[in-house]
């Protein structure tokens, strides 16, 4: 059966005489320039236009034919504007521009790239899609972030590393899968949010992976990448720092050695033959029992910038993770996980290379459904960084439960670092525009596999579509992304696109309300994460996270009494954190440790916060059941089914974490719950 075309249906349009307007500009289409970018551009446009609108345009070359839509590449579309207009785009922006001249009005699509102009392409048909008019259109748009970055954890057998939705669509048995249409299909998903850079295997890379940077796998990975380059996104490969000795024989890997070095200098050259415009190498070094530089006495600048060398004369870049944490001993009160990636990098800044870029996550923990944002963003002037999300739900209910995961994205890039003062948000940071990073961006860890609608829950595309969309500009609100992706995916009905849409953006604090509380997070079941267990990681050796006993619960990262972590952060936030009087509520036990009667800002005590909302969390669930069911016929069933049975899934979730959490703060506290609700 074919995959579901998710955001890309182009259905017909239904409202003849907007279909009519369309079919005006879409009749005579002129098309100056030919590359494979180009190429895809210009199918995509015209398999858009036939499917929605029932023709087929006429195609030609000849600017001379005065036509109703010209697509045009960068050496031509100079001729098509003014000066202005040209400049204004960037190297991957576009114009969109309906341009009324003697002889008759047409629609102009421009790219100062070829990539500008395939984006071009999917910003028109998007238009289409939710029913805009074309008569007056005036765009330029730009990307907000240099690299768009897709991180795919796969491994060569086809599992993948918190996948939630199937296998692999790379990997199949060990090798690279034979017919890549499934491939290709992801490739204009991407693109069509704006996508440009993708790696397609693991951070953990083991032996098996080693052999995609070898002559044995390079061919094959090669096809992947001409998919991807049609679509204008750049391939990168996770590698293994060990590699020198998994699969070069050498005696050690230390990154000073000579032999190494020039070990890694003909890995690289051989990727390059088979692979011309190759992005560069992710890393995970010295993390969760990755080797690293750090074996051999050198720091994680001399492991990056070994890598940098050998990349620098191709163009390549290293991506190199800052999810670098000791493992901690719960009963040494000293350590903090929270403070690990600014204890291990911000005392190297200046010194990586400037084809190194430090990919740092949301928050200084491991992508739990509410973290602090992580103090490392802006706190390294001289050394270029870039964001990492999760758009795969491991934390976060695993595609079984819903979790649009995009308001939580806006408020880490809205967040103020302060680094250079007021306004130096994060997405100023990861822009570029705070610091002159010749290198920055956006990952995010992906969602995808080889179910048949590609994310396991249906709605959960829409994490994807967000992310890309907010790559691209980040300054888009979570209200018009999901109304976005609503419309693309499932029509106009308002009665669809209202319900829709208000369950994607009530659904992360939904989901945060019946797990962990106000900011604590992990009370997960160790190992795969799913479901609740309240002191599952409370005494291993991989950290302890809430402290809770009979009189109270959090943990202390103030300078004053606890770890610390909060002096990390620039001022005010650093103040605003410290005391528990401005600490905001939904993060006030990451910081602070207090009793169970402990008023919040809301007026509630944590211990009732902690029963009210884990009962409203469940009647909230139980709420989006009787909404969704509002639907039925004005959905196909197939859909409609899916989601229900999702949403009932989430239903049993939902009930075992408020029975689990309000029982053990219940016998903790022996504080009963003012309304008088059982607790078991
Ligand atoms: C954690 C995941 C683990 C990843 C690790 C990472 O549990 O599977 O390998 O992050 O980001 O969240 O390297």
């Amino acid at each position: 059966r074919e995959s579901d075309p998710c955001w890309l249906r182009y259905e017909r349009i239904e409202d003849e005489a907007l279909a009519d307007q369309y079919r005006q500009w879409c009749k005579k289409l002129v098309v100056c320039g030919s590359s494979p970018i180009l190429d895809s551009a210009r199918e995509e446009l015209v398999a858009g236009i036939s499917s929605m609108l029932g023709i087929s345009p006429t195609l030609s070359r000849d600017p001379q034919v005065s036509p109703s839509l010209v697509m045009a590449a960068p050496s031509e579309g100079r001729n098509w504007v003014d000066r202005r207009s040209w400049e204004e785009m960037g190297e991957e922006g576009y114009l969109l521009k309906t341009a009324h001249r003697e002889g008759g009005a047409s629609l102009l699509l421009l790219g100062k790239s070829d990539r500008g102009v395939l984006y071009g392409v999917f910003h028109l048909l998007r238009l289409m899609q939710i029913g805009r008019p074309l008569h007056s259109l005036e765009i330029v748009e730009n990307p907000g972030n240099r690299l768009r970055m897709i991180n795919h954890w796969d491994n060569l057998d086809g599992s993948v590393e918190r996948g939630y939705a199937g296998k692999s669509i790379f990997y199949h048995g060990g090798r690279i899968a034979r017919r890549l249409d499934r491939v290709r299909d992801y490739a204009r998903l991407l693109a069509s949010t704006g996508i440009n850079a993708i790696s397609i295997n693991n951070v953990n890379v083991g032996r098996e992976e080693c052999r995609l940077i070898t002559g044995s796998l390079l061919p094959d990975v090669a096809r992947l990448a001409d998919v991807f380059r049609a679509y204008g996104i750049r391939m990168f490969l996770s590698v293994n720092f060990a590699s020198p000795m998994w699969i070069g024989g050498l005696p050690t890997a230390d990154p000073l050695d000579p032999e190494v070095r020039r070990w890694w200098r003909e890995r690289t050259e051989e990727i390059y033959r088979h692979i011309p415009d190759f992005g560069g190498f992710v890393v995970k070094a010295d993390s969760e029992h990755q080797p690293g530089p750090l074996t051999y006495g050198r720091d994680h600048a001399e492991g990056a910038n070994m890598l940098a060398e050998a990349l620098r004369p191709h163009g390549g870049l290293v991506v190199w993770r800052c999810f670098v944490y000791n493992f901690q001993d719960w009963r040494d009160r000293s350590t903090d996980r929270a403070r690990a990636a600014y204890d291990h990098f911000k005392p190297l800044d200046g010194r990586f290379a400037d084809n190194v870029v430090l990919q740092i996550k949301n928050g200084p923990m491991d992508f739990q459904v509410r973290e602090p944002v992580s103090p490392l963003f802006g706190a390294m002037e001289r050394t270029n960084q870039m964001l990492e999300l999760q758009i795969t739900q491991e934390y976060t209910g695993q595609q079984k439960d819903l979790c649009f995961l995009v308001p939580q994205w806006k408020e880490v890039l809205d967040f103020d670092t302060h680094a250079e003062g007021k306004g130096s948000t994060v997405k100023a940071v990861v822009g570029g525009q705070v610091f002159p990073f010749r290198y920055s961006g956006i990952a995010g860890v992906s969602n995808v596999g080889d179910d048949r609608n590609w994310t396991g829950h249906t709605l959960a595309q829409a994490n994807l579509y967000g992310f890309g969309r907010l790559a691209w500009n980040p300054d888009l609100s979570a209200e018009e992304i999901a109304e976005e992706w609503v419309r693309l995916s499932f029509g106009h009905d308002p009665r669809v696109v209202q319900t829709i849409r208000d369950m994607l953006l009530e659904s992360w604090r939904v989901y945060e309300s019946y797990t962990a509380p106000l900011g604590i997070g992990w009370m997960v079941k160790p190992g795969h994460h799913y479901g609740p267990d309240v002191d599952g990681y409370e005494y291993s050796y991989w950290g302890t996270y809430h402290y809770a006993d009979h009189r109270g619960i959090g943990v202390d990262r103030t300078v004053k009494t606890g770890t610390g972590f909060t002096g990390q952060y620039f001022s005010p936030n650093r103040e605003r954190y410290e005391s528990l009087e401005t600490c905001p509520d939904e993060l006030l036990l990451f910081f602070h440790h207090v009793p169970y009667t402990h008023r919040l800002k809301s007026g509630e005590t944590v211990i009732q916060h902690i029963y009210n909302t884990h009962f409203e969390g469940v009647e909230r669930v139980e709420d989006f059941i009787r909404r969704w069911t509002r639907l039925k016929g004005k959905i196909d069933e197939e859909r409609y089914e899916h989601v229900l049975s999702k949403l009932q899934e989430q239903l049993a979730n939902a009930r075992e974490w408020r029975d689990v959490i309000n029982a053990y703060f219940f016998r903790k506290s022996g504080i009963p719950d003012e309304k008088g609700r059982k607790i078991y």
